[in-house]
């Protein structure tokens, strides 16, 4: 007798044993997933979650020379998962978009009014006839009563602000 069956063995049994190494590395795998899955049940609402929260959306816009220099500004109105946001940004000469103010609303749902016979969720207008320019932003509060904010641009601060009605 040879040895070359023992010889034609060994490789079969290291390839057999490489095999049963992954399949076990494999199994682990599965069995460390099951493991974080069963103490995190929520794994899957955790990372939708995640992904929900950084969701951001633009639901409207509009634009208008708020400062009263002849600067068009851009305004947004910027819904998240649970804030509703106001970005006002000025475009610079090269075309780039500049954020000049961020404002977050107090109330975090997006709202609709009736502007001039339309239905919109963000205007500009000089709704106090002095001349210049007012961000209105309708939104809705936690019991869907809504609200019209007002915001203008004050020169003396140079920053913009809440309109007293
Ligand atoms: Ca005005």
């Amino acid at each position: 007798m040879t040895l070359t069956p023992t010889l034609s063995y060994k490789p079969f049994a290291v390839a057999m044993n490489a095999a049963t190494h992954a399949g076990q590395v494999i199994l682990f795998g599965v069995f460390a997933f099951m493991l974080v899955a069963a103490l995190h049940p929520d794994v899957h609402s955790a990372v939708r979650n995640s992904l929900v929260k950084d969701y951001r959306m633009v639901v409207s816009t509009a634009h208008g020379d708020l400062m009263g220099d002849g600067t068009i500004l851009t305004v947004a109105k910027v819904r998240t998962r649970d804030s509703l946001f106001l970005e006002i940004y000025q475009t610079k000469a090269d075309g780039a978009e500049r954020l000049l103010e961020k404002i977050e609303l107090s109330d975090k749902r997006d709202g609709f009014f009736n502007f001039n016979g339309q239905a919109t969720n963000l205007a500009i207008d000089d709704i106090d006839g002095d001349g210049k320019l007012e961000i209105l932003v309708p939104s809705f509060d936690q019991n869907m009563v809504g609200h019209l904010n007002i915001y203008h641009y004050d020169s003396s601060i140079g920053t913009f602000a809440r309109s007293l009605r």
